[in-house]
């Protein structure tokens, strides 16, 4: 291509050049987490020695919850610490396992909602030392992490403590749980707050040296004053520590996302998908559907290629081994990691506003990333939203070159040879400054136009907005519509997709009815049904569902504008913790991921 088409496409409008905007803290002591990406959490307590049975029964949901699930007293639940024995705990193999996977940093459970700290505490004598294990599990684990370079993390429920009443969290308790009747059990969460997780942040920011994270939990009904007091004890007494966004009110250094839930744009803050292995946090023995090592490999690369950190959890037995297939996992990332770390660690996300069939980008200044998971179509990857040249391609674990080509539009051929299961990443090194269309393309015959990439045009009552996994919120009739446009550079027809996600716990939108203009057409009051669901590594926490409503033609290329609105949100379902039957919510809303039109043979 010729200086002067470069030039013309740069004074077009909608280039994006450098970053998209965030909205990222300036917390120097960010730097470190934004630079990782890649952590490894740890859930390890009483649950651990249950191992998602009780009285000989396997227990359903995840294993760290056994005590609420299966209403065990707590008289009964402390007997669990008799045989956590730590027999086998090895720190050093935990923090090594984590180093040679490329985790930056652990996150381990200094206590959890059950209330046991996993380190002698002054506070409260229901702590490790009613265990066989004479150590100090915690102190032990942070040197480990000190001496192999990692940075250290603290879990702390900080609102539920199932052992203390008064923290009962009156929904989630049942009669019996302190030995006696629920009409008996006064909560204080002020005197719970004050005499026992107050004083405790104290002794875990005192007592184990440099604590980079402090990883807070389910801050329910705390109010405001409370969560500040959790953000107030960590600034006091370890002021370079950073605060994850789950301490409340938005208090943190960073955002909160749900458990396994990921991002379907790019983030526009400072972000953390907390994700299994299997289904649960803690060690289940019976849980034994485990992800693949690619399909976690291929979390943590799709976690930066939307600029988030991603956290992967092993739950250790409770003599301290570490189920085999979490193991395995590690090291099948370790593997990769080793040659293709620098597409991951200090990358921002996919600076195109297009999703690609093929796998995902990140982006290092001028450097971008394209990882592999499957050959792209020919062989040829075709990047229509590049407004810069290419200088040069390469495959990044063996410096293979590949070849480009960026006449009129960028295309790089992928070399023969490639091993697509452990994901090859293409290293662009690009002509600086380098730009990037805000347009959305056609990509193997699939135009895929984020509903988080549009404009939101206000309604009568007010303005939806997006959560920070990118989906709609609040968007009911009135709440205002969605512009969108893409680029339609095959004339044709197209079947119009309609992506959006859920819960697990909440059924697909009953009755909902969207309208949906593209172009000249318009789907008017159509019914969102369910037309299938994606099989992916998310189904089980944040299933994807799309709906086909109907096909629309173009006879001539050109930007083609998109509108959506909602007539009907429909009713939802939701089962609660308990199983209960949760119908008619008032934050009923359909989370909209992105809308695909699927270009149809001629
Ligand atoms: O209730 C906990 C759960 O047990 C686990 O610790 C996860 C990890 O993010 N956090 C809470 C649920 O979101």
């Amino acid at each position: 291509m010729n200086l002067r088409k470069w030039l013309g496409i740069l004074l077009l409008g909608g280039v994006l050049a450098g970053c998209k905007e965030t909205k990222q803290t300036a917390s120097p002591e960010m730097e470190w987490w934004r630079e990782a990406r890649f952590g490894m959490f740890v859930h390890w307590g009483l649950y651990s020695v249950a191992a998602g049975e009780w009285n000989g029964k396997s227990v359903d949901g995840i294993g760290e919850w056994i005590q609420n699930f299966a209403k065990v007293p707590n008289s009964d639940y402390e007997k669990l610490a008799a045989d956590f024995t730590m027999a086998n705990y090895n720190p050093e193999e935990w923090v090594k396992m984590a180093k040679n996977a490329g985790a930056r940093y652990i996150i381990f459970t200094a206590k959890h909602h059950e209330g046991f700290c996993l380190y002698p505490s002054d506070v409260s004598d229901f702590d490790v030392e009613r265990t066989p294990y004479k150590g100090d599990p915690l102190k032990e684990l942070t040197e480990a992490c000190r001496k192999y370079g990692l940075k250290v993390g603290l879990y702390y429920s900080h609102r539920q403590d199932w052992h203390e009443e008064e923290a009962a969290v009156m929904k989630n308790e049942y009669d019996g749980h302190y030995g006696k009747p629920k009409a008996e059990i006064k909560p204080d969460l002020d005197k719970y707050i004050e005499e026992k997780a107050l004083p405790q942040m104290r002794e875990l920011l005192t007592n184990y040296g440099k604590i980079d994270l402090l990883w807070y939990d389910t801050p329910l009904d705390l109010t405001k004053e409370q969560s500040e007091a959790f953000v107030d004890v960590v600034r006091e007494l370890q002021p370079g520590c950073i605060i994850n966004g789950r301490v409340g009110y938005d208090l943190g250094d960073y955002g909160p996302l749900g458990d396994n839930e990921m991002p379907c744009a790019s983030a526009d803050r400072d972000l953390e998908m907390v994700a299994t292995m299997n289904h649960t946090w803690g060690y289940k023995k019976n849980d034994q559907d485990w992800k693949s090592p690619k399909d976690i490999l291929c979390s943590l690369i799709e976690c930066a290629s939307r600029g988030v950190n991603y956290v992967v959890n092993v739950g250790p037995k409770a003599d301290g081994t570490i189920p085999q297939p979490s193991m395995e996992i590690m090291d099948f990332i370790g593997g990769w990691m080793k040659a293709n770390a620098e597409s991951i660690y200090g990358t921002t996300a996919n600076p195109f506003n297009d999703n690609f069939p093929w796998g995902f980008v990140t982006r290092k200044d001028n450097v971008l990333y394209l990882h592999l998971l499957r050959r792209p179509a020919g062989g040829c990857i075709v990047l229509k939203g590049m407004l810069s040249p290419v200088e040069k391609a390469t495959v990044l674990s063996t410096g293979k070159d590949a070849f480009v080509s960026c006449e009129d539009i960028c295309r790089i051929s992928v070399p023969d040879g490639l091993d697509y299961e452990r994901v090859p990443v293409l290293k662009l090194t690009c002509k600086e400054p380098v730009h990037f269309s805000d347009a959305n393309y056609m990509n193997e015959g699939i135009i895929s136009i984020p509903v988080a990439g549009g404009d939101v045009v206000p309604g009568a009552e007010g303005q939806l907005n997006f959560s920070e996994g990118r989906v709609t919120q609040n968007f009911h009739s009135g709440m205002g519509k969605i512009r969108m446009k893409c680029e339609v550079d095959s004339p044709g027809t197209y079947l119009v997709r309609v992506f959006t996600s859920r819960h697990w716990r909440r059924s697909f939108a009953e009755g909902a009815r969207i309208t949906l203009r593209v172009g000249g057409h318009s789907f008017e009051s159509v019914p969102l049904e369910k037309s299938g669901e994606l099989e992916n590594v998310r189904q089980n926490s944040y299933p994807e569902t799309w709906s086909d409503i109907g096909t629309v033609s173009f006879s001539q290329e050109g930007t083609v504008p998109l509108e959506l609105s909602v007539d009907e949100t429909g009713t939802f379902s939701r089962l609660g913790f308990f199983g209960e039957d949760i119908q008619n919510e008032s934050d009923n809303n359909i989370r909209f991921m992105r809308i695909e039109l699927v270009r149809q043979e001629r």
